[in-house]
């Protein structure tokens, strides 16, 4: 049976994502600080699910823990690097420096941390899948976008240059970058807990939903071995990039 690695377990995308791919008859490992929503899972999941309350961005914890995982828990054949956030939209000029840092910490020190770790022994079964949560945050600029876009800008040539290493081994890497995705607490984490503020983002809009990513995901690792999708835009129908912007005098 194949083992997955989710990290972002106790929210949205990879709640969903736990979910699917215990219904798909993985054994998965779920990843994210708040143990007591992972517990909640694990209630829910059974004995095919082990919660592990981690924070990624702290890298020894992050190596000391995933090697004391369970005989029953390892190797890892799929890592879901999904834990990410957005904190903020003002302008660069005006953000708060410590949202910042911890975008960067999380959505580029936290993947680097866990891809790190586990590469190594896909590498050495060659034989493994990475899927990364990019977003279309790292292709198209927006207005307080900025630190946030260019970590998922990170991610997106992050995945493009792991496929580069990898060539000749059997390991595949995809970026999912989605756009509007509603029904997780992204929003809610980005206006630090404003509630009323996170709930107008998808007012009168037909959201993707974490089901969506995670009905992606079940897709993608079920794809041949020899089939690698590099990266995967999505975007609601309601959606499309902006284009480019003009302020006249
Ligand atoms: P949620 O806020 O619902 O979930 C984020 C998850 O990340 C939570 O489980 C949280 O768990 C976890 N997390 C955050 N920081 C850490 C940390 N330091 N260590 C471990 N886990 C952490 O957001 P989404 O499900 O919407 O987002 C998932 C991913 O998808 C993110 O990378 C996001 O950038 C990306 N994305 C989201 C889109 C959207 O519109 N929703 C669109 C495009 C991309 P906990 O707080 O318990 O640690
Ligand atoms: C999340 C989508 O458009 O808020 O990455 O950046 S967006």
């Amino acid at each position: 049976m194949n083992i997955a690695l989710v990290t972002g377990a106790s929210s949205g995308f990879g709640q969903a994502i736990c979910r699917k791919l215990i219904a798909d008859g993985y054994k998965v490992v779920g990843v994210a600080r708040r143990a007591n929503k992972l517990q909640n899972l694990a209630d829910e999941l059974g004995a095919n699910f082990f919660s592990l309350p981690l924070d990624i961005t702290k890298k020894d914890a992050v190596n000391t823990i995933l090697l004391q995982l369970p005989n029953e828990f390892k190797p890892i054949d799929i890592l879901i690097n999904n834990a990410g956030l957005a904190l903020g939209l003002e302008p660069a000029y005006e953000a708060n420096y410590n949202d910042w840092e911890t975008m960067i910490e999380t959505n580029i020190i936290g993947l680097v941390n866990l891809t790190r770790q586990i590469l190594p022994e896909m590498v050495e079964r060659n034989f493994g899948y990475i899927i990364n949560l990019g977003s279309v945050a790292g292709t198209y600029a927006y207005k307080g976008g900025n630190v946030y876009g260019a970590s998922k800008a990170f991610v997106k040539q992050f995945s493009a240059n792991l496929r580069t290493d990898l060539l000749g081994k059997k390991v595949r890497v995809t970026n999912i970058e989605p756009g509007l995705c509603g029904g997780t607490e992204f929003s809610n984490v980005r206006f630090h807990g404003d509630n009323q503020k996170a709930a107008q983002v998808y007012q009168g809009v037909e959201f993707i939903t974490p089901e969506d990513i995670a009905n992606t995901v079940s897709w993608l690792i079920n794809t041949p071995n020899h089939f690698n999708v590099n990266s995967m835009e999505i975007m609601p129908v309601a959606q499309a990039s902006a284009g480019l912007s003009v302020c006249k005098e």
